[in-house]
């Protein structure tokens, strides 16, 4: 009787959108989802164990560089909504409802390094009292939330999962840079532990996001959002295998893959100079971790990550012998590479391929000059501050994201700047091979090679 009284207390609380929350870990997910909670109405506490985030959060700004969260941070911040700070104990000791967004980054054996989530869910623990609702949005190996976070929080607190607590699985699932866009529009996975939680987390689910609600179980909800990072992986892998299979053959990959996607149940992705960001390339390991020791049997997933793991490398390969070509030493080249972030049109430069390509490049003792106007990173090399910066007197130009303006390159201004016989590198497909061919660029594209 005691439990449903609590849970109708609960869900009123959601209603009546007074149920104090808080989000633990300010990050590119817990932030935004932060903001758009306080938004909603509900008091929410933001909890970071850096210093410096609550500070910044606090003045109503962030590093999280995503559009119109440092505008619904102010808002938020100076409505009294958002509260930041590093007490996590105090903080969930006070909330009704906790959402744990901390990373779950991989190690260097690229298996899951879940020491922060388990700190956090100590942490939460010792806040924890009868009544309350927890939920992890931090992506998680199959099995996390039902055994090692449900197990950390039942004997700190000594409290019964489902009895005296409730706890949900409800992975993140929004694309970065355009988070707040996705958080109140996309559908929600509500994994509960049990029936109880997932009700609870769907009448808090539903005052965010005009997106469905889909009710399941922790596990399935683990699996269904790692499975959805790594069928992008795997997609992307068929992708840039078609495109290497292509350079052999001497086949545009990008006019095959079109011609194939006329099918009506075909999609098939990009391929490109490499896979990167903080997803991609993590959750296929994530997903994979529970067979680790099974290799054997399992083999799309792993060779699809090592494949574009691969293709930065293949990229600075493709740069030495168009150089070589065209008679030019790599080591007295000069290269302009364009997009240093891990996607196009984005600023955030995690885990990005041009990292690689660079690294690869000076290797071979290439000089090497970047520009990305988006992007504040330069990965150790020189920094143009305009295109016509970077191209002056290069010798090759490598494209690594298809940002909306290198897709408009002046490709006869940019010739008039570099040095002879100059060659471009289009890791993206983005620049058409007749117009850089008319205007006397020697052209290479992944899948699109001529010897
Ligand atoms: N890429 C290709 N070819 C493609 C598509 C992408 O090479 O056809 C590359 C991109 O250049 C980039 C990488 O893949 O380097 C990843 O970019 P992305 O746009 O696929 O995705 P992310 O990492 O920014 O965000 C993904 C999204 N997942 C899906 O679309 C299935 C997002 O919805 C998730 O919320 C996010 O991961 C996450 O946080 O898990």
């Amino acid at each position: 009787m005691e439990k449903l009284r609590l849970k109708t207390e609960l869900i009123n609380k959601v209603r009546n959108r007074n149920a104090k929350i808080a989000v633990i870990g300010l990050g590119y997910v817990g932030l935004p989802a932060a903001a758009v909670f306080a938004d909603a109405g509900f008091p929410v506490a933001g909890v970071d164990i850096k210093n410096e985030i609550v500070e910044t959060v606090s003045q109503g700004k962030s590093d999280v560089k995503e559009p119109g969260l440092n505008d619904l941070l102010r808002k938020v911040i100076i409505k009294g909504k958002l509260k930041a700070t590093t007490k996590t104990v105090k903080a969930v000791k006070k909330a009704d409802i906790t959402i744990i967004c901390v990373q779950t980054p991989l190690n260097k054996r690229k298996q899951p390094n879940l020491e922060y989530l388990k700190k956090a869910c100590k942490k939460v623990a010792a806040g924890l009292s009868k009544g309350k609702l927890v939920i992890v949005e931090s992506t998680v190996p199959p099995g996390t939330t039902k055994n090692m976070v449900r197990t950390i929080l039942e004997k700190t607190s000594g409290l019964r999962c489902g009895e005296d607590f409730w706890l949900v699985h409800c992975p993140e699932r929004i694309l970065p840079g355009n988070a707040l866009k996705e958080l109140t529009e996309n559908s929600r996975i509500i994994g509960g532990y049990t029936k109880d939680s997932s009700e609870i987390a769907f009448e808090l689910y539903k005052r965010i996001t005009q997106g469905t609600l889909l009710i399941t179980d922790c596990t399935s909800a683990e699996i269904a959002k790692l499975s959805e990072n790594a069928f992008r992986d795997v997609n992307i892998a068929f992708a840039n295998e078609l495109a290497l299979i292509c350079e052999e053959v001497g086949v545009d990959v990008q006019e095959a893959i079109a011609l194939a996607n006329t099918h009506p149940r075909v999609k098939i992705h990009s391929p490109g100079c490499g896979v990167g960001g903080p997803c991609l390339p993590k959750d296929p390991c994530l997903l994979l971790h529970p067979v680790a020791r099974k290799k054997a049997k399992f083999g799309v997933m792993k060779p699809s990550r090592e494949l574009n793991d691969y293709m930065p490398n293949h990229t600075v390969q493709l740069v030495i012998q168009a150089l070589k070509r065209n008679g030019k030493a790599p080591e007295k080249s000069k290269v302009a590479l364009l997009g240093l972030s891990y996607k196009g049109n984005s600023n955030d430069a995690r885990n990005s391929p041009a990292e690689r390509i660079i690294h690869g490049l000076t290797a071979q003792g290439i000089e090497i000059v970047v520009y990305d106007p988006l992007c504040e990173e330069n990965f150790g090399s020189a920094k143009a501050r305009n295109i016509s910066e970077a191209v002056h007197k290069v010798d090759c130009i490598v494209v690594t994201t298809d940002n909306e303006m290198f897709k408009k390159l002046d490709l006869k201004k940019v010739r008039a700047l570099t040095n002879d016989k100059p060659v471009i590198v289009d890791g993206r497909r983005i620049i058409n091979p007749s117009e850089a061919k008319k205007h006397g660029f020697y052209y290479v594209g992944i899948g699109y090679f001529h010897a």
